[in-house]
């Protein structure tokens, strides 16, 4: 295993006193707002969430329980990179939320709630969002700025005052790109925030993003975990990554096939599971081809067909030997609207060059994909194989549903594109229940509030997300294909980054990206690393500058649907900041201000240009000047672009403003029922690339290394087929938990009485190892190791093991994460299209003594009541 730096250790005994301190007694909000307040501005050392009085416990009830005509009712949203985005309804006592419900159809009058039909369905919460009072009160809340003492990582930190704090980072912003160059600082927003209009964190659309532009000093992180390889796929082929149905399309499909999707856990759209069961009712087929047997399948009873992780795309070429050699494909379809899927499809400039279905058939490689070839690599029967490959071909229409994590792998982009593949020459692509996705975007948002297309993500370098800690280390022998570093045609063209301070905004990278061992290794190179969030979490510990970021409750925006969803939600301020929490965009407007003053010549107007409505009151006082973003917003663009005729001033009265359709959203609907061209080079489906046979010298590009032109199967990294299963015999796969958002709610006690981390491992796989339920297992491999209980199960292939990202590491004194995080498992390896490798992991488990702890917040349970009180 790779050194470790010094764990923080003290950390859970502190935040376990600050809590015993706390929790006992009973203050009410206010005080402990006052308590945390203590040494405003003053030296005192503070390990994150310690040094409080003790007191003796005194028990607190808070009944009588107060009626909602006792209560202030406030309509707003929910939020975050969640999968979704539903209505929050906040009822307040004074400046204090008390409880939250949601849409519930109760109150359906005025527009914001839902009449549970077909045409308007609910926005009802789901089990994360309705936690959200005690994540809004954790003791986790950071309430001030804080500034390390300690090193890195131990979470020893002191409070000081914000004045200490901006200026602390500016003066190193401006030492560090003097220094270093423009390249010194490493953008690394991502999509905590991105599903509002204006307070947004984001790799492209970011309020980061654009002040580091401005500074003049950004590395960008150019890849997004999510689904890269999807991006990639769906851009190629498609031109778009706007390749997404609107939900209620699933209602009419006959064939449903959950590919690598769990929508009962990892929420995907709007009503997805409302949608899917009406379809249920109406006779629609389930599948389901997974290496563990969900939820989803159970309830819809879908035919479970189990696969070896990340060998998808073997299979679906499997599946498209039988369509082929059985001439089951819809041959009008792809000679109207595809190119390269076969010899009648190729291009006259590209006679030469492999189509798909000479791929398909062997006829270059002698290797036909037969359903018995897919069946050495990917253990699926081929009798399977061909059974659903008939199904898929004969059931009009079919929805293959090609989820993001069978791509979140090495070469992950040629699963999506041989998925894509699939759906165009099944003639199921802009189709009422077909599905074309991929990246599945649907209805077009108007997702940005200022004038920031000026400016907006200027970057001197760009490399894939999870390459920094690589690009730190290994500076300046770094190669640029090593970290998908982005060439430009200016000076600085084929330059490795410098990097040396990392921003996090929106993002809890350090404990969500791959191979955390390496980025504990690089981080110690760094001279400065910002954490800006609203919580005490996992990456914040490693930060040098804590800043308390004001959450969705207290700051005015719009919401955004994620992915899915034609509608708006209001966002109203519902409570004040707590304690000195400033909003994102307040904190980079005053710095803008006080990098002007450094710098004055170099960055004349700043602060002005950065946000051109506020002056520098700003940071004390935004109310009025978000809202003249959000009024331009809704005039210039909702109403200017969207033909939306409602008042902003009726839409915040209303709550929600829903977009009535006069048909069905369906990708691609006019290209295939009109005859508009595809927005790719050759306006068809590529299935052959026109931009992937014309790369003449892949070291020019940001992928590095080759990428086939057509679809085909490229061996993983790793796998269970791979020489190295001999040394570790699991495939471990990590989806995304249904009781959290990645990291987030982590440390929300009524959320982990729903589930507590575990890892899966099949029952046969248990008896080998003698283990059972319950037991504490390390799951390792040569990146790292994690402790956890393991979970036995026949709902899992054999040699698979599952385990959930986003747990919150803790680190023993030896560097064991004691969490059971898979990211200290996982691959920082760069999949040459960007894809992030996180389900491709070997790994090997066994029985321990070693400790599991469910973090450290674990420690932190159940003192939301002490905010209850407003007396
Ligand atoms: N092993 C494994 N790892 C994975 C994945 C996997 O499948 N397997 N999935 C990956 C994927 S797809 C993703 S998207 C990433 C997610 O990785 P992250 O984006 O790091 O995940 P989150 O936990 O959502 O972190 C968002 C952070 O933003 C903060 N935040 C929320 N709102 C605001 C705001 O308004 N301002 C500021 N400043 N902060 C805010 C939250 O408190 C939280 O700490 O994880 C990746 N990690
Ligand atoms: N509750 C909840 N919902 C979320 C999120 C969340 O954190 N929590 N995050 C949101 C975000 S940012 C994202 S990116 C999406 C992610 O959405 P997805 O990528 O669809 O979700 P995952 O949960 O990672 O994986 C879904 C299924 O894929 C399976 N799988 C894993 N590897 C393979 C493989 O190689 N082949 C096959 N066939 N199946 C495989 C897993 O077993 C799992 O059942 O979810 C979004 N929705
Ligand atoms: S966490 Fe996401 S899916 Fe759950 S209620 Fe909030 S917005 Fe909806
Ligand atoms: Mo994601």
């Amino acid at each position: 295993m790779s050194a470790q730096t010094q764990a923080p250790a003290n950390l859970a005994a502190a935040v376990q006193s600050t809590l015993d301190t706390l929790g006992g007694h009973g203050e009410t909000r206010r005080d402990f707002l006052k308590i945390m307040g203590v040494s405003a501005g003053a030296a005192t050392l503070v390990t994150v969430g310690t040094t409080l009085p003790t007191e003796k416990a005194e028990a607190f009830a808070y009944e009588p329980y107060p009626t909602d005509d006792e209560l202030t009712t406030v309509v707003t949203s929910c939020a975050h990179n969640c999968g979704s985005r539903h209505v929050l309804v906040a009822h307040k006592k004074g400046d204090v939320i008390v409880r939250l419900s949601t849409d519930d159809g109760r109150y359906q009058q005025g527009g914001v709630f839902g009449k549970d039909t077909e045409q308007e369905p609910q926005l009802r919460a789901c089990l994360r969002g309705r936690s959200y009072r005690s994540r809004l009160y954790s003791p986790e809340r950071l309430l001030y700025p804080m500034v390390r003492v300690g090193k890195r990582g131990e979470g020893k930190f002191k409070r000081v005052s914000w004045d200490e704090a901006l200026d602390q980072v500016a003066r190193k912003m401006v030492e560090l790109r003097t220094k270093y160059g423009p390249t010194a600082l490493l953008d690394q927003s991502y999509a905590g925030a991105s599903y509002g209009v204006l307070h947004k964190s984001d790799q492209i659309e970011g309020l980061l993003g654009r002040f580091l532009g401005m500074f003049g000093c950004r590395t960008n992180s150019w890849s997004v975990p999510s689904y890269q390889a999807t991006t990639f796929s769906s851009n190629i082929t498609f031109g778009t990554i706007h390749d997404g149905n609107e939900d209620d399309t699933y209602a009419h499909s006959k064939l449903i096939i959950m590919w690598g999707w769990n929508p009962a856990y990892t929420f995907h759209g709007g009503n997805t599971f409302y949608y899917m069961r009406l379809a249920k009712q109406r006779g629609c087929k389930f599948v389901l081809v997974d290496p563990q047997y969900t939820d989803s399948a159970g309830v819809y009873d879908a035919w479970w067909i189990p696969i070896k992780p990340n060998t998808d795309a073997a299979m679906m070429a499997g599946m498209a030997h039988h369509i082929f050699s059985n001439n089951l494909q819809d041959q009008e379809f792809i000679d109207e609207f595809c190119q390269g899927m076969d010899a009648g499809t190729m291009p006259d400039e590209f006679k030469d060059k492999e189509n798909f279905k000479d791929y398909i058939l062997g006829k270059y490689d002698n290797t036909p994909k037969t359903p018995e070839w897919a069946e050495k690599i990917c253990g699926v029967k081929a009798d399977d194989i061909r059974k659903l490959a008939d199904m898929y071909a004969r059931t009009k229409p079919a929805a293959l549903k090609a989820s993001w994590a069978p791509g979140r792998n090495s070469y992950g982009e040629q699963y999506n594109r041989m998925a894509a593949a699939l759906q165009a020459m099944t003639g199921n692509i802009g189709k009422l229940g077909g599905c074309a996705e991929g990246v599945g975007k649907g209805w077009h948002s108007e997702s940005v509030a200022y004038p920031y297309d000026e400016n907006a993500n200027l970057w001197w370098a760009s490399i894939k997300s999870d390459r920094w800690a690589h690009c730190v280390l290994n500076y300046p022998n770094v190669k640029r294909e090593e970290i998908g570093c982005w060439p430009r045609d200016d000076e600085l063209d084929g330059k490795i980054p410098n990097i040396k301070g990392i921003f996090w905004q929106g993002s809890d990278w350090f404990n969500q990206l791959t191979n955390i061992n390496k980025e504990i290794q690089a981080i110690d190179k760094l001279e400065l690393v910002v954490c800006m969030d609203s919580t005490i979490t996992p990456s914040g510990i490693w930060a040098d500058v804590l800043l308390p970021i004001a959450t969705h409750f207290e700051r005015h925006d719009t919401a955004l649907p994620w992915y899915k969803g034609h509608y708006y939600i209001h966002r109203p301020k519902v409570i004040e900041p707590l304690g000195e929490s400033k909003t994102d965009f307040q904190v980079f407007t005053e710095l803008a201000y006080r990098l002007e003053q450094l710098e004055p010549e170099r960055l004349k107007d700043f602060g002005k240009k950065y946000n051109p409505r506020a002056s520098r009151e700003y940071f004390q006082k935004n109310d009025e000047v978000d809202e003249a973003y959000l009024i331009a917003w809704w005039n210039d663009r909702v109403r200017g672009h969207q033909n939306v005729k409602m008042s902003w001033e009726e839409f915040k009265k209303t709550g929600t403003y829903k977009f009535k359709l006069d048909k069905p959203h369906i990708a691609f609907r006019e290209q295939i029922e009109e005859g508009e061209a595809f927005e790719t080079p050759s306006g068809k489906i590529e299935i052959l690339s026109t931009e992937l046979v014309n790369i003449k010298d892949w070291t020019r590009t940001k992928y590095g290394y080759e990428i086939p032109y057509i679809p085909k199967w490229v061996e993983p990294f790793e796998s269970l087929n791979h020489e190295k299963a001999k040394t570790y015999p699991f495939h471990l796969v990590s989806p995304h938990p249904r009781h959290r958002t990645h990291s987030i709610f982590n440390n929300i006690p009524w959320l982990r009485e729903t589930y507590e981390q575990e890892v899966t491992v099949n029952a046969s796989d248990a008896k080998k190892l003698g283990i059972q339920t319950g037991d504490t297992v390390e799951v390792w491999n040569d990146r790292g190791k994690c402790v956890v209980p393991v979970y036995v199960t026949e709902r899992v292939l054999p040699g698979v093991a599952v385990l959930f990202e986003g747990a919150w590491m803790d680190l023993d004194a030896n560097g064991v994460d004691r969490a059971g995080n898979p990211d200290f498992l996982t691959l920082d390896a760069p999949s040459p299209a960007g894809a992030f490798a996180y389900n491709t992991v070997l790994v090997d488990i066994r029985k321990t003594d070693l400790e599991h702890r469910p973090g450290w917040d674990r420690l932190a349970t159940a003192r939301s009541h002490v905010f209850r009180r407003d007396d």
